[in-house]
């Protein structure tokens, strides 16, 4: 059983493990937790379950996905076996725009069925929270209809589903012209009508020289702030543009991906407190030669997040648990670092710490029952889905 009682990832070999441990949930929330031994003998409960020795953990958290999506982009892969780069089919036309056509014209019932599908598989290997970002829709109308439907998933399946605005994902044909317009449009049009609408826990961009400059997206993160709303970046996935300096100089919540960030960047992002979230799916995707700073981050205390970034162009990723293996294996977390990034740090990237992403009283009562011995195999296995038992706010699945 992994609870709070590792407190960073520092403690780079720690699972916080009770072994022979207790959980005592009422009302959807963890009222006791502990060694078995230790359980007050005036404790009563309605129902009690053995485990049996598995392995328990708090419910896996993916902090960075694209979920929702029109049609798939496997013909791109092919392009790109062939010696195509990311950069080259986004500039002729494809890439991000590509799925934002198929996005704009597949019907709402063929768009939720695809993403339900995809959000099954992940939940069925014991995630409980998921971020969903929209950003394929690029107009006012598909971008509110994306958000709703995110909105839609968590009602329906049992996971929390945190909603991001990622209206700078790339600038759509209509604004081919004028990129600072279309800036203008997602400041004071999109962003607003779906913050009205209660459809955002926080704002994302793609700083990128395909995609926004510092500058542009200063702008959308000033839009965020005057709406109260958090903020987290796509940060010096391709290159690096000051991505993380600027996360850090507006207190994101997280910077993603950070394949090509320098020192200063690193120092930026301790100092801030901002989350380091890794995509190793996309690395790996995309067969990257530039792995995330993983050392330095671990050196500056930057905390890590794994996640799958799951998105049709550079991670066609739905398994949480093989991206947590693959941040071992390319990035080079320890098992227990990588655990740690789809809990403790993935819950501190979406803001909800105080809620989720440890085992500890008064936190939602999500956790999984895996049929291992010990929380390495989790990291270890390729393919397997361990996941013995799930709850979901105390209620088994
Ligand atoms: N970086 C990514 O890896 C995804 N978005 C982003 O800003 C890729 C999105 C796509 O290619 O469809
Ligand atoms: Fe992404």
């Amino acid at each position: 059983m992994e609870s709070d009682t590792a407190q960073d990832g520092t403690e780079a070999r720690s699972y916080g493990l009770i072994e022979d441990g207790a959980i005592g949930f009422s009302r959807g929330r963890i009222a006791w937790i502990g060694p078995h031994a230790a359980l007050p003998a005036e404790t009563r409960a309605q129902q009690t379950y053995d485990a049996h020795g598995r392995c328990i953990t708090p419910g896996l958290i993916d902090a960075h996905t694209h979920l929702i999506y029109g049609g798939n982009r496997a013909h791109e892969f092919e392009m790109r076996l062939s010696g195509a780069s990311y950069e080259d089919i986004a500039q002729g036309g494809g890439g991000i725009l590509s799925t934002v056509l198929a996005t704009r014209t597949a019907g709402c019932d063929a768009l939720t069925a695809a993403a339900a599908a995809r959000l099954a598989r992940m939940c069925s290997e014991g995630v409980t929270t998921v971020e969903i970002k929209s950003g394929y829709g690029l107009d006012l109308e598909t971008e509110l209809h994306m958000l709703r439907i995110a909105r839609r998933l968590g009602e329906r399946l049992p996971v929390t589903v945190c909603t991001t605005f990622l209206g700078a994902h790339t600038v759509p044909p209509e604004f081919k012209e004028s990129p600072d317009e279309y800036i203008r449009f997602v400041c004071e049009d999109v962003m607003p009508a779906a913050a009205r609408e209660g459809l955002v826990d926080a704002v994302d961009a793609f700083c990128e020289r395909i995609a926004f400059t510092p500058e542009q997206v200063a702008r959308v993160f000033d839009a965020a702030k005057r709406l109260g709303l958090p903020v987290k970046l796509h940060a010096d996935q391709l290159s690096d543009y000051g991505g993380a300096a600027l996360a850090a100089h507006y207190g994101a919540l997280s910077a993603d991906h950070l394949e090509h960030t320098s020192v200063s960047g690193i120092d930026a992002l301790a100092r801030a407190g901002t989350v380091a979230v890794l995509l190793p799916g996309a690395y790996y995707f995309l067969r990257e030669a530039n792995a995330p700073p993983v050392a330095e981050l671990r050196a500056g205390g930057v905390p890590i997040a794994i996640a799958t970034d799951c998105n049709p162009g550079t991670s066609p990723l739905v398994s949480l648990l093989l991206a947590v293996n693959m941040a071992c294996t390319l990035f080079r977390l320890t098992p227990a670092e990588a655990l740690a990034g789809v809990t403790r740090n993935a819950a501190r990237a979406l803001g909800l710490s105080h809620e989720i992403g440890t085992l500890a009283v008064r936190k939602r009562a999500d956790f999984i029952v895996w049929d291992v011995a010990h929380p390495v195999e989790l990291a270890y296995a390729i393919g397997a889905n361990p996941a013995h038992a799930i709850y979901k706010d105390g209620r088994p699945v």
